[in-house]
């Protein structure tokens, strides 16, 4: 540990609650950042560790528009899925809160406020796109239109995916609005510019000369963009969704995400502890960032240029952002299905959270993009997991029953090859510390396997099942270390495989010693009984993962069919919460001033309904009358274009067109769909 710090605050980056996690989450950033964490409280530190769901943003509110649910309902989903995957996998954070969180609203307003009152702000007003349909400003990702570079007809207002060219929305030929299709126009409106280039000096100084023990990625990536010279950076935006800026004249705008999601883990911490100002306001606070390297920009240069102007709050001593992890050879990738999911790899391989953990430290990006094969995953599996280390434990376990009834023996015979074996362990276990503390975490656990394939050794070349009948000192002693050895894998392995370390403390009965005691003094006393053994770890078969790579392929190909991704499983209970009935419609009509919309009157027996549709490019109103339908009764009521919406009727899409439900034998109105 370099400087003595007298505690620390480790934060991992916020993941957007818009779909579940995968395995390029956990290793680029949360196995690094709970490995570091663990091992911190194992040496006794006062830590705290924050992380929580990222709530707003423009990806939250496209996929709510997709699905026609509230971008509430979205994150209220995937908060808690992403939540349980992370305590599945032994993520040990301190609080996992979340940015709809009302302290997180205060704490970012009062930040704005701050700012705002010290006159950091420039206050700009430009020109933005309007959909006059919708009523609403547009952010560059709602934007569509013809990309000048490559003609593509399907261009964002920040970048054509096709040619890869980043855009400003006003550079797009013929821009139209992505979610009503209708065109625009440039409308004014005021924002609230950081002024970046003001802190440009300060952040050069702090960085480049005051970390220059940064991992060189991230050192590269702050430094060419001070080197690109710093801009003002607008850190609000006209959205509905997210923290309004709280201030006179901010009439539906909020703070732009990037701004109030570091406050998040101000907030969170806010909300673990009453004494939260020593965590993020002491100078002899550790402030640690684990995040990935798409991250590096805003928690090394922007957050901090909001964390200098607010004045009282610590900079990050250390920013270990990860690269990224690919799958089979290709980019992880949410939109194709490609991807390892935690929830799915559970479900798959029950029990088997360390072989991941093991698995992705074994392969972390820490300075370059890694790939995950899973016939690699096998192969540290069975040729690692199992024949080291659990094999290992397994024999010296088995053979303290068999010769000394599971009690340590007294070992009175200790050869000089022998001590000097036990002082190079106790030298892996320095090279563990340094590197953990560096943020070395593959060199970290490599060195902690070399002690299991020490032990592996040592009890393959001492053979003591061919000394137990004629050398019982020799026996003892070589059982003897072969448990000090076990010992010191249980103890150093518990920030890497927490859940095999727990194991290992049952079957070794192991109490009341602690890190810093493992190669100062033995672990066991003569006499200590151990318990029997348990497999660790167990064989994962060929089949077992052609089924994995299948599955991939599949979604590849499906991906290819372009069907629509299946979405993730609901519970029973969650589907009957839905109540859907036959109605017939008994009138229909266009919503003056829209393309799309018609306001339809559905008989469903007990009452009358007014449900407003969007399917005017699809039928003409006079041909949907007295056709039954399926209508979604029980949907909150919504107001469109001024009409109360009251319901979903229920149709299929068919390429362009929507296909009304209809059920095929006529039937009651008010009759339940099951
Ligand atoms: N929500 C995650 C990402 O960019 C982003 C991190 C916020 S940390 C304050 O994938
Ligand atoms: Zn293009």
């Amino acid at each position: 540990m370099q400087k003595n710090w007298k505690r620390y605050t480790v934060t991992s980056a916020l993941p957007y609650a818009n779909g579940p996690i995968h395995i390029g989450h956990l290793a680029g950033v949360y196995i690094p950042a709970d490995i570091y964490v663990r091992y911190l409280r194992i040496k006794g530190k006062d830590v705290i560790f924050i992380c929580g769901s990222d709530e707003h943003g423009v990806p939250i509110t496209i996929k709510a528009l997709q699905e026609k649910v509230t971008p509430q309902q979205i994150v209220d989903r995937y908060h808690a899925m992403i939540k349980k995957s992370f305590e599945d996998f032994g993520i040990s954070f301190d609080i996992y809160s979340r940015t709809t969180n009302k302290v997180h609203y205060e704490t970012a307003s009062q930040f704005f406020k701050t700012l705002y009152n010290k006159g950091i702000f420039i206050e700009k007003t430009t020109e933005q796109y309007y959909d006059t349909e919708l009523n609403q400003f547009l952010a560059d990702r709602y934007i569509v239109g013809t990309c000048p570079h490559c003609g593509n007809e399907k261009a964002y207002g920040d970048q054509c995916e096709k040619c890869g060219t980043s855009l400003n929305p006003t550079d797009l030929i013929n821009p139209r609005s992505a979610i009503s299709g209708s065109e625009l126009v440039l409308k004014e409106t005021k924002h609230w510019f950081l002024p970046l280039d003001k802190f440009e000096s300060a952040l050069r100084k702090w960085i480049l000369e005051e970390h220059t023990e940064w991992k060189s990625n991230v050192y590269g990536q702050c430094k060419s963009w001070l080197d690109m010279g710093l801009q003002p950076r607008a850190v609000s935006r006209d959205l509905e969704w997210g923290v309004p800026v709280p201030v006179e004249g901010a009439q539906g705008k909020v703070l732009y995400v990037w701004f109030d999601a570091p406050i998040g883990y101000i907030s969170a911490t806010k909300e673990l502890s009453s004494d939260w100002e020593k965590y993020w306001k002491d100078k002899d606070t550790c402030l640690i960032h684990f995040i990935g390297k798409d991250n590096i920009v805003f928690h090394c240069i922007v957050f901090p240029a909001m964390l200098m102007a607010e004045g009282s709050y610590i900079l990050p001593e250390n920013v270990p952002a990860n690269e990224f992890l690919n799958l089979e050879g290709d980019k992880i990738s949410t939109s194709r299905n490609w991807a390892v999911w935690l929830h799915e790899y559970l479900q798959e391989f029950p029990g088997k959270q360390d072989v991941l953990r093991y698995v992705l430290t074994a392969n972390m990006p820490e300075t370059k993009d890694n790939d995950f094969t899973w016939k690699d995953f096998q192969t540290r599996n069975n040729s690692e997991l199992v024949a080291i280390l659990g094999n290992f434990v397994n024999r010296t376990l088995v053979l303290t029953h068999k010769y000394f009834n599971g009690s340590v023996p007294l070992c009175q015979d200790i050869k000089q090859e022998e001590f000097e074996m036990l002082n190079e362990i106790a030298q892996i276990k320095s090279n563990i510390e340094l590197n953990i503390e560096t943020f070395k975490f593959r060199d970290a656990l490599k060195e902690y396997m070399n002690i299991a394939r020490l032990g592996n050794k040592y009890l393959t070349e001492t053979e003591p099942w061919k000394l137990i009948n004629k050398d019982i000192e020799r026996t003892k002693a070589i059982i003897a270390i072969c448990l000090e050895i076990t010992g010191t894998l249980a103890i150093l392995g518990q920030p890497f495989l927490p859940f095999t370390s727990e194991k290992l403390y049952k079957m070794l009965n192991l109490e009341n010693i602690t890190w810093d005691d493992v190669g100062k003094k033995p672990i066991f006393k003569a006499g200590h009984v151990v318990n029997k053994a348990e497999l660790l770890f167990d064989k994962i078969e060929d089949s077992v993962i052609e089924y994995q790579i299948n599955k991939l392929k599949a979604s590849k190909q499906n991906f290819q069919n372009n069907y629509v991704q299946l979405k993730n499983n609901i519970s029973y209970d969650e589907f009957a919460k839905m109540d859907v009935r036959i109605a017939t419609i008994t009138h229909a009509e266009k919503v003056p001033k829209t393309d799309n919309l018609l306001k339809i009157t559905v008989d469903l027996g007990f009452e009358q309904r007014i449900v407003v549709s969007g399917v005017a490019h699809c039928y003409k109103p006079e041909e949907l009358i007295g056709k039954q339908v399926c209508l979604l009764a029980n949907l909150e009521p919504r107001k469109i274009k001024g009409i109360e919406s009251k319901g979903m009727i229920l149709f299929v899409e068919n390429g362009e067109q929507l296909v009304a439900l209809s059920p095929i034998n006529s039937v009651k109105n008010g009759s339940v769909v099951k």
